[in-house]
């Protein structure tokens, strides 16, 4: 396995929309095996792929306390949404940046698991916020950018900042 790079806002690489992957072989595999391994180290409860520089639709999730339910979905689409909730989120790609987003409260997802097979999943809570946040990156959507204007450009200029001290 390996660590991968992620990339850091404003990197207009994390605007681009990624790619359906066409088929589930052993290099999603193993790039899902690097992306985990990326996650549990950040530490993080996700990470999309265009994260880490590759333009497709592959994300992995993990809430759990003990780091043992790893969901890896491939080609993931929110077939269906009920309500509204703002919830407090941060990004690996904005490190030290925290601010509310409003999401859908449920969310039903379809998706390929690693072995390339269909499965749906209804989430909430946290599992659903972070799918949601997950999916925006395959979007090329970063949760700042449901922020003002002006608090974007107070986070662009912290980013260049503390990317100049590193
Ligand atoms: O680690 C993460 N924590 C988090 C907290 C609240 C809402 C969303 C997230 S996802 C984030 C990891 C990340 O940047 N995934 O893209
Ligand atoms: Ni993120």
């Amino acid at each position: 396995m390996a660590l991968l790079d992620i990339l850091i806002y404003p990197d207009s690489r994390l605007h681009n929309k990624a790619k359906p992957v066409a088929q589930v072989d052993s290099r999603i595999q193993k790039l899902i095996d690097d992306m985990s391994e990326t996650m549990y180290t950040a530490p993080g409860i996700g990470l999309a792929a265009p994260q880490v520089n590759v333009p497709e639709r592959i994300i992995v999730v993990d809430i759990s306390d003990k780091k043992d339910s790893l969901l890896a979905m491939v080609n993931p689409e929110i077939i269906s949404s009920e309500g509204e909730d703002e919830h407090e989120e941060g990004c690996l790609s904005v490190p030290g940046v925290y601010a509310p987003v409003k999401r859908y409260k449920k969310i039903r997802v379809q998706a390929l698991d690693k072995d390339g097979n269909s499965f749906e999943l209804d989430a909430e809570g946290l599992l659903g916020v972070c799918i949601q946040h997950e999916i925006d990156h395959l979007d090329g959507k970063v949760f700042v950018d449901y922020l003002s204007h002006l608090k974007q450009d107070r986070i662009k200029k912290k980013m260049q900042k503390s990317m100049r001290h590193s």
